[in-house]
């Protein structure tokens, strides 16, 4: 079919298991081979909520309880289906791949697509279309998603000390893994949270802009990235901080969700910063609060750069420096600060658009503390010539994760991280989303999405609350604001109940709690009564 892409390359297919009716069904394909993987004998232990006494049995279990969750949430008459398999990725002992997973399919100028010419992850373009736009020659030529797990996690010589937690309840514990989490993201990259874009070169996928960077903006150039050329995106996708997503759902609910940022309060304005060198003592808000005074060096070139003594060290001495990265190390710019007599050191980026970076370097004579700023807020600072600073604020305005204009800032790190940059949040948003590079200790995915379903709906899925028995299309939200999963209780009763009596009290006790904690309505607490009374 000529408007289908392949994202993904195939595996072979072994065991199919269809996982009963949600508003998107999700069909599971198992490519692993026998006794291995989803198939591995090896007894387990029960574990939060996984009834499953063997490893793939409990494997099975975790992967299937994603689909259902995401099942809850997204709206399609088409089934999703995903290949799923356990079987060993490459690792060593330290490191290794946790998990691959993408859109298997993508397809374009389908029927109900928004952008033309524009390619969409299959599992969505067939729940706009409303019906499945490539068969396939087989069910793993046609299928939607792949995701594949490291099953050799732990074992010798395979990032040895972690392991998987299979449980439901996102208890993990220690250097497990909680695999929930991690599928509920990876999962989330398959169903379109992700761009089809090369960012070490700028090359699109067939030439073709992709749903997901018709939202993905550069606040340097102003661009959206589906205006941009190949040399354009190459030189945004490492610009840290500066790209954006501009999608009116994530844009509305992100201050929802987001804590307060932490910045730099100045005599200019709050400033974005980041601490945490290599070298010098811990930045302290103490140690970053008083009068601040720009470094200058004589010769030519940029003499903010502080590469050499600088010659206005008595008005820096007993003061906070600011010059300028650039041609010598950050230790270097630091200890000339130090020498000057200033007691910590702020050094800008001179990267055109560049904010704050990670200073590396070692030098053990250096002993002030260093941070750095992102190079707009330090040339105006640098200009200055001398301001005052009032330490580490907790900014009344600005939430950790937006940029200065209140956009949800994308991953952009000043290296590319193939698969990583640009399709993932930022590591700054705080409390920590799920959809950040990394998984963190208090994702909570058995019951919250945070963003992830704001940014589905700006790229145009229909979402809308589903629970087995209940069927589709009962027209109430999937989750609340802020990523609230509503059937994710009904899940929990289902795993604990031992039968329909214990399953309907369970669900109302926990549809009530719900109702009188303001998260849902209780309109919306009859409609899932409904579907409650129907299940198990
Ligand atoms: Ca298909
Ligand atoms: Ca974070
Ligand atoms: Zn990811």
């Amino acid at each position: 079919m000529k408007n289908s892409f392949k994202a993904l390359c195939a595996g072979a297919l072994l065991g199919l298991a269809s996982l009963g009716s949600q508003a998107a069904n999700f069909i599971l394909v198992n490519v692993d081979d026998p006794g291995v993987g989803f198939n591995d004998p090896t007894p387990a232990t029960p574990v939060g909520g996984n009834y499953g006494t063997t490893v793939g049995q409990q494997r099975l279990v975790a992967y299937s309880r994603a689909l259902q969750l995401w099942g809850s949430i997204l709206k399609s008459d088409v089934s999703i289906t995903v290949l799923g398999s356990f079987s060993p990725l490459s690792c060593t002992a330290t490191g290794g791949t946790l998990a691959q997973a993408g859109a298997w399919n993508g397809e374009i100028n389908f029927p109900g697509a928004a952008a033309a010419n524009t390619i969409y992850p299959s599992a969505l373009a067939n729940a706009l279309a409303g019906q499945d736009l490539y068969p396939g020659t087989d069910i793993v030529d046609g299928a939607d998603i792949g995701a594949f797990f490291n099953g050799s996690l732990g074992a010798p010589g395979c990032i040895e000390g972690s392991t998987w937690y299979y449980g439901l309840d996102n208890h993990a514990t220690g250097a497990q893994i909680d695999f929930l989490n991690v599928f509920m993201h990876e999962l989330s990259h398959g169903l379109g949270f992700a761009n089809w874009v090369n960012e070490a070169t700028g090359a699109r996928t067939a030439g073709l802009n992709d749903i997901y960077m018709t939202f993905q903006k550069d606040t340097v150039t102003g661009k959206l990235w589906s205006n941009m050329t190949a040399a354009e995106i190459k030189a945004a996708a490492i610009r840290d901080g500066k790209e954006v997503w501009v999608g009116p759902n994530v844009t509305a609910r992100a201050p929802l969700v987001l804590g307060p940022a932490t910045l730099l309060g100045t005599s200019l304005g709050e400033k974005d910063f980041l601490g945490g060198a290599s070298f010098g003592a811990t930045a302290t808000s103490a140690a970053f609060t008083g009068g601040v005074v720009t470094g200058v060096r004589a010769g030519t070139g940029d003499v903010n750069d502080g590469c050499t003594a600088l010659t206005n060290a008595a008005a820096v001495a007993g003061k906070i420096a600011i010059v300028r990265r650039g041609t010598c190390g950050f230790a270097v710019k630091a200890k000339v600060a130090q020498d000057a007599g200033a007691r910590a050191v702020i050094i800008a980026n001179n990267a055109v658009g560049g904010g704050p970076v990670g200073m590396g370097g070692t030098d053990p004579t250096v002993t002030i503390p260093a941070i750095s700023v992102g190079s707009d807020d330090g040339n105006t600072m640098i200009a200055a010539g001398s301001f005052n600073a009032t330490g580490f604020v907790v900014s009344a305005t600005r939430k950790a994760g937006l940029d200065v204009n209140g956009w949800m800032r994308l991953y952009s790190p000043t290296t590319v991280a193939l698969g990583s940059t640009a399709s993932h949040f930022d590591v700054v948003a705080e409390p920590s989303v799920l959809m950040e590079p990394n998984i963190t200790p208090l994702l909570a995915a058995s019951h919250n999405v945070d963003l992830t379903v704001a940014l589905f709906e700006d790229i145009g899925w229909k979402t809308e609350i589903s629970f087995a028995g209940c069927g589709a299309g009962s027209g109430s939200p999937a989750t609340t604001l802020t990523g609230e999963i509503y059937a994710a209780p009904l899940f929990f009763c289902a795993d604990n109940a031992k039968n329909k009596g214990d399953f309907q009290s369970c669900s109302v006790q926990a549809l009530t709690s719900l109702m009188k904690g303001g998260i849902i309505s209780g309109a919306t607490k009859g409609t899932l009564g409904v579907c409650a009374a129907n299940g198990k």
